[in-house]
């Protein structure tokens, strides 16, 4: 065995303290040495780490950091450089399985594809394709997304189809989009080494993105350092790091942001020539946030209004800027309001488009960037308009389709409706890849319901006999990422190459050959009577991509796999403008809400409507980007007599997700073996729980149990990570976070609510 450090006792590794170029650290894990090394990148997280895959008799061994590579300069997290054991897991699916009297049996390839095939057609016969939904993820890569998104929207012409990245970063899409008029992050990682200060709401990036988080550390640790501001109800590890750390009551974000936003106006914090010249809405925003007060924000959310005052003076006085949100914002109450709210202290101060400056609407999985180019997640490819008929001519003229075919008579659907459809009965086959919704989704006990319909053909994608999969009527053996090509996108606009290291188990396959074998045995054709998928390699895939990314922000039409080969990863867009990338998006402050180009014509944040395309066009911002406000609601559950606790869920350091990677890497198994109940020292006296008592958490909807972790948290707050759930539905006693959570969802970016929720606990 070797490795650089131990990174589950030691999870950032040493300082190297800079400010300017981050200095380069190379971290390794091998339990014996590699023979070859083979590029590629993580995919345990949205950072998208560079690294190489370690081979050695067709087996991956471990991996190293890339030093070359923009993003990591070398180093990797726990995650990334122990997750790769749960490609050699023992139990991974080798083989189709068909549900036959009840029993998931073995199956050939042609039986599973023909019963998909059989029954997607008969239908299609029946009720057309809107019988057919695709419950799909973050996780796969570009070329599977798009061949996706093309069968789905050109080949079925079905609009029911979204990624898990409605639970992930639908509000990171909203929000870009309603403030700069399409999706794309505009700034970069590289912002961090230089900025003055540092925003961080409701993300934990010390756990989440822990090598993002060692670009800051290492800031911290070099001459100029920048300031802090955390906002979470927690003291995570990030909040530890904090010049000043707010703890709002969760659900409170929009009062405690517009409470930001009222000091900076009254300390004319303000940029006021950019915001003439490059926005619009200024004058509504101002009178939204007039009334929130700090004495007004810390009744509500509990935020003192001294601290409050300390955080606007950071964010209002510092010359450069780097603000993050992620899943405290996007799962919690509003949030594509509040998420919008952080775009707002940007413009307001003009801090966007040049360097130290940027916001990251954070993306949470490693390729959910991807879901949302493609258009495999409830939008079109390229940031198209779905309410803009150019748009959808410019795709039906590439696809050489009728537009009609394309779906966009309505709103694509977004999943927390699929799953409605499939309950009500109108979606007969969920068709579910990379991805656990068994764990995952919110109110479990209704998901179980699901998918045991009798109606309901559901198929799983998975590399593992999940939660999920277990409920299925078929299950297709996937390869995981070592063991497939192809491309992906990080957080800050970075597309990194991924090689096929080693073959897949067994006859697992490639999700990309799974979805050329439908599309191949539905027959799918162009005007001309052409095969609809042109391609049958990720290279010709990645190939088709590129032509309908190019003249759209997302623009990869400079990039190639040989440009991709050997160096480090490349931002977006890489054209003929950019041929290296680009750092910044907006460097002129010429935003992309033109109507013809932007991506929507806007929402009302508080209740969701869409605003009309003829609305819009009267109003043209042409190129100025939206201010736009919102006031406060309250949550749609609160605590009361029968639950008098909030509840919150999250993440921990060592687990990604449902773990079905993580669980099987030995290191991070042991790491964190299982679940627990965090609550404040009050909370556990009042209610006699010593740390490692059993607790029983109870909501309105289900029951989960386990061990007590006791301080870092509010008075009044419940915490449970959302990693733990079955293996053996029928034996274990339900532990899982989302027994607990509420199906609600955010009205503009149709995100659930995982973070807020009223419980009652009791000492077992
Ligand atoms: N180790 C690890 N890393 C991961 C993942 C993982 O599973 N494990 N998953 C990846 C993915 S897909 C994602 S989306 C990201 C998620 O990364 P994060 O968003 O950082 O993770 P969470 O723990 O879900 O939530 C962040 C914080 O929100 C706080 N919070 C809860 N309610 C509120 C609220 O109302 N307001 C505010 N301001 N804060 C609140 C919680 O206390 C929590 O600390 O992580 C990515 N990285
Ligand atoms: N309570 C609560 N619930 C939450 C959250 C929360 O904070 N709180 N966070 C939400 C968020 S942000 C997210 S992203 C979701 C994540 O929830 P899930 O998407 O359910 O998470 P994973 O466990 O990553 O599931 C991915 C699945 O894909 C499989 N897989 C991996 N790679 C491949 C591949 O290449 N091909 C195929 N076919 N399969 C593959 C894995 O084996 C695994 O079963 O959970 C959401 N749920
Ligand atoms: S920070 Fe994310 S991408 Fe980087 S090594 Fe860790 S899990 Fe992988
Ligand atoms: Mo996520």
């Amino acid at each position: 065995m070797e490795e650089t450090r131990n990174s589950i006792t030691d999870i950032w590794g040493p300082r190297t303290g800079y400010e300017g170029p981050w200095p380069i650290r190379v971290d390794e894990q091998l339990t014996e040495p590699a023979e070859n090394w083979v590029q590629s990148a993580c995919v345990l997280c949205s950072n998208g780490c560079g690294l190489d895959i370690g081979v050695k008799d067709g087996r991956i061994v471990g991996v190293r950091g890339r030093a070359q590579d923009r993003v990591n300069h070398g180093r990797l997290g726990p995650k990334g450089l122990h997750g790769w054991q749960a490609n050699h897991s023992p139990d991974r699916l080798t083989t189709p399985l068909i549900r036959r009297h009840g029993q998931l049996q073995p199956a050939t390839w042609d039986e599973a594809m023909s019963l998909i095939v059989d029954t997607s057609k008969q239908l299609i016969r029946e009720h057309t394709a809107g019988a057919l939904g695709f419950y799909t993820s973050g996780q796969l890569f570009i070329e599977d997304y798009y061949t996706l998104g093309v069968l789905g929207k050109a080949g079925l012409g079905t609009p029911h189809m979204d990624g898990n990245t409605r639970l992930c970063t639908a509000t990171a899409a909203a929000a870009l989009k309603i403030s700069f008029g399409t999706d794309g992050q505009p700034g970069s990682y590289t912002d961090l080494n230089t900025t003055e200060a540092v925003l961080l709401v409701g993300h934990n990036m010390a756990s989440q993105q822990t090598v993002l988080w060692a670009r800051i550390l290492d800031r911290l640790a070099g001459p100029n350092p920048p300031q802090l501001v955390v906002i979470d109800p927690r003291r995570t590890y990030t909040a530890e790091k904090a010049t000043v750390h707010l703890a709002p009551r969760v659900g409170t974000n929009l009062a405690v942001l517009n409470g930001l936003l009222h000091l900076l106006i009254e300390h004319d914090y303000l940029h006021h020539e950019f915001i003439k010249a490059h926005t619009v809405g200024y004058a509504e925003l101002r009178q939204t946030v007039e009334k929130w007060t700090p004495e007004r924000v810390e009744a509500l959310s509990g935020v003192p209004a001294e601290q409050l005052l300390a955080a606007a003076l950071i964010i209002g006085t510092s010359k450069t800027l780097v603000s993050t949100a992620l899943q405290g914002v996007y799962q919690s109450m509003q949030a594509t309001a509040a998420a919008v709210q952080i775009n707002n202290i940007h413009l307001l101060r003009g801090l966007i488009g040049s360097p130290g400056n940027a916001i990251l609407q954070m993306n949470g999985q490693p390729t959910s960037q991807n879901t949302r180019e493609c258009g495999a997640d409830g939008d079109l490819p390229g940031f198209r308009n779905w309410g803009n008929p150019a748009h959808i001519q410019e795709l039906a003229t590439l696809w050489n389709v009728d537009p009609d075919k394309i779906p966009h008579w309505a709103p694509p659907t977004h999943a927390m409706q699929i799953w409605r459809y499939c309950e009500t009965g109108s979606i007969k086959l969920l068709w579910i890849q990379a991805t656990n919704p068994a764990v995952s989704m919110p109110e479990l006990a209704r998901i179980r319901r699901i998918l045991r319909q009798k109606d309901l053909l559901v198929v799983v994608q998975d590399a593992f006999l999940t939660e999920t999969a277990q409920l299925a009527d078929v299950v297709l053996p996937a390869a995981l990422w070592g063991e497939k090509t192809g491309t992906f996108t990080n957080t800050d606009r970075t597309v990194h190459l991924s090689y096929k290291a080693i073959d897949p188990p067994g006859e697992a396959r490639a999700d990309l050959d799974i979805f050329l074998d439908y599309a191949r045995r539905m027959d799918f054709r162009d005007k001309d009577g052409q095969p609809l998928i042109k391609w049958s390699t990720p290279e010709e895939a990645f190939e088709a991509w590129k032509a309908c990314s190019k003249g759209r922000p997302c623009d990869y039409s400079g990039l190639s796999y040989a440009k991709l080969t050997g160096g480090s990863g490349i931002q977006w867009p890489c054209n003929e403008q950019y041929p290296d990338g680009a750092t910044h998006l907006y460097t002129d402050h010429e935003f992309n809400t033109h109507a013809d180009y932007c991506e929507t014509y806007g929402y009302d944040l508080v209740t969701g409507t869409e605003k009309q395309p003829e609305e819009y066009k009267a109003q043209d911002p042409k190129g100025k980007a939206f201010l736009k406000a919102a006031d406060y609601e309250p949550p749609h559950e609160e605590p009361d007599e029968q639950y008098p606790l909030w509840f919150t869920t999250g993440r921990v350091v060592y687990h990604f997700h449902t773990r079905t990677k993580t669980g099987r890497a030995k290191a991070l198994h042991e790491a964190a073996p299982e679940g627990f109940v965090q609550l404040s020292a009050e909370d556990a006296a009042c209610y006699g729980i010593r740390e490692g008592d059993l607790v029983e958490v109870t909501s309105r909807r289900g029951q989960a149990t386990e061990p007590a972790r006791i301080g870092g948290i509010e008075p009044g707050l419940v915490f449970m990570p959302f990693h733990y759930g079955y293996w053996d539905q029928d034996q274990d006693p339900p532990r899982a976070a989302n027994e607990l959570t509420l199906t609600e969802w955010d009205p503009v970016s149709k995100q659930p609510h995982f973070k807020y929720a009223a419980v009652r606990i009791r000492k077992v």
